[in-house]
């Protein structure tokens, strides 16, 4: 089976505990503290493997869970690191943050490797927050959460040029003449259900890689027919060649031309202004050229290519034009930055970590990914950890924002599911 959508959801291992511990050792009574780092959670990093061709792994996986970290131990030992989990994906495959809808990455090479997960980091152990004021910590913390996230998996294949056009028009037939690609040929719509790849060779060392695509109807961009999921296929071509039948058996050539760049420009206008070139099929038909000359009195300016997929006339002629086309065509990039997790979080990253919104008069409530990852690391068992957490509070500005909100002694603040009080002598 030929699955090129798949949602999966992962999430990244957690990361190891800080141990708390003292030191024991025979005629020392008081030891420092001694307790180690919990280890990094593992990672789930998605590799691209040239012996996939489809999706269908991911299909079965639905959820997949990274390895915790170990925790941290007496006398200073680290927690082992969890093991990153590898899944193989079929070298084309695209992955988007379903939440966002942002890009995570696009492996397009084999072996191409993408950190899709992160593994959450290590507590630290009570032996890091020595310091001149604190020789014996108590405090240790927990390890952070692995990231978890549902990812939006697409294969987009790799061809070089891809044919288009409605069912019936000889797309099928085409490869197979050009290459060693044998799909199913029928006089029935919609033989061709998924693509197919076809190299095709035009001289020493020259060759390109051509898609058969399923057949587009009208309204296709609506979902009408197979609809339009397999343009998609379409999206890494340099050159989009736009098969029409010049019988005339099916309808009339003109119209079919544009409702074929209709449905495109419906679906992507990117897709729509590749590079393109026409097709003109089944040119062994009685009144083709008939059909040709109605077509070029149209389109005066595109330039159309007659062949026919039976008698094989003009194919070869075929195979030198695309290819000059496709040489002659620069790769573009297949998305904009500003697309890519990559970018936007690298534009926002120098943005406050938090933002504090007012409740009410005594409330007041502090939003943000960092500050609520950091609280979820604390384990509040006295007061030592409340007072690092306050620390690293006024550290990031919150007290000097909230005083300048006109906080009052008593007030409520509130992060995630926890309330504090704010207290205008805290002593740091
Ligand atoms: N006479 C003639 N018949 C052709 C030619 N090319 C294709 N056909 C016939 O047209 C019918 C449809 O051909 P396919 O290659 O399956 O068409 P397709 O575009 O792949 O169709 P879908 O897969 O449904 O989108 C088949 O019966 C072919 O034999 C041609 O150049 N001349
Ligand atoms: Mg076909």
């Amino acid at each position: 089976m030929f699955i090129d959508e798949v949602l999966l959801k992962v999430e990244a291992g957690k990361g190891g505990d800080g141990c708390s511990s003292f030191r024991h050792e025979k005629f020392i009574e008081m030891g420092g503290p001694d307790g180690g780092n919990g280890g990094k959670g593992g990672d789930i990093i998605f590799v691209a493997d040239e012996g996939l061709k489809t999706l269908i792994d991911l299909r079965y996986m639905k959820h997949v869970k990274g390895n915790k970290g170990e925790n941290g131990k007496g006398a200073n030992k680290t927690g082992a690191m969890g093991e990153d989990v590898y899944v193989k994906v079929p070298v084309g495959t695209t992955v988007k943050d379903e939440g966002t809808g942002l890009i995570v990455c696009d492996l397009t090479k084999d072996k191409e490797e993408a950190v899709v997960a992160r593994g959450g980091k290590g507590g630290k152990g009570n032996a890091a927050f020595k310091s001149n004021k604190t020789k014996a910590p108590t405090t240790s913390e927990y390890g952070e959460k692995g990231e978890e996230r549902v990812l939006k998996c697409e294969l987009k294949l790799l061809a070089d040029i891809g044919l288009v056009g409605f069912p019936s028009v000889g797309k099928s037939s085409l490869i197979s003449v050009m290459s060693s690609a044998k799909p199913k040929i029928a006089d029935y719509p919609f033989t061709t259900l998924t693509p197919n790849l076809g190299v095709v060779k035009v001289g020493e060392g020259k060759s390109f890689v051509l898609a058969d695509l399923p057949g587009i109807i009208e309204g296709a961009s609506e979902g009408i027919g197979l609809g339009d999921k397999f343009l998609k296929h379409a999206s890494r071509c340099r050159v989009v060649a736009i098969v029409l039948d010049m019988s005339g058996m099916q309808r009339d050539v003109n119209l079919e031309y544009e409702i074929v760049k209709r449905e495109l420009k419906n679906y992507s206008e990117k897709l729509y202004s590749k590079k393109s070139i026409v097709i003109a099929n089944k040119m062994d038909y009685e009144n083709a050229k008939e059909n040709l000359d109605k077509f070029k009195k149209e389109h005066k300016d595109l330039e159309v290519i007659e062949v026919s997929a039976v008698t094989l006339e003009g194919i070869d002629n075929l195979k030198y034009k695309l290819y000059d086309l496709f040489v002659n065509t620069s790769e573009e990039e297949m998305y904009d930055k500003e697309e890519t997790e990559s970018y936007v979080l690298y534009e926002f990253k120098n943005e406050k970590p938090y933002e504090i919104i007012r409740e009410n008069d005594h409330t007041f409530i502090i939003k943000g990914e960092k500050l609520e990852k950091l609280l979820s690391k604390t384990k509040f068992n006295g007061e030592e950890a409340e007072l690092r957490f306050a620390r690293k509070l006024k550290n990031l500005g919150v007290d000097e924002e909230l005083s300048k909100m006109g906080a009052k002694e008593g007030d409520t603040v509130k992060i995630l599911d926890y309330e504090f009080e704010y207290e205008e002598r805290l002593i740091y």
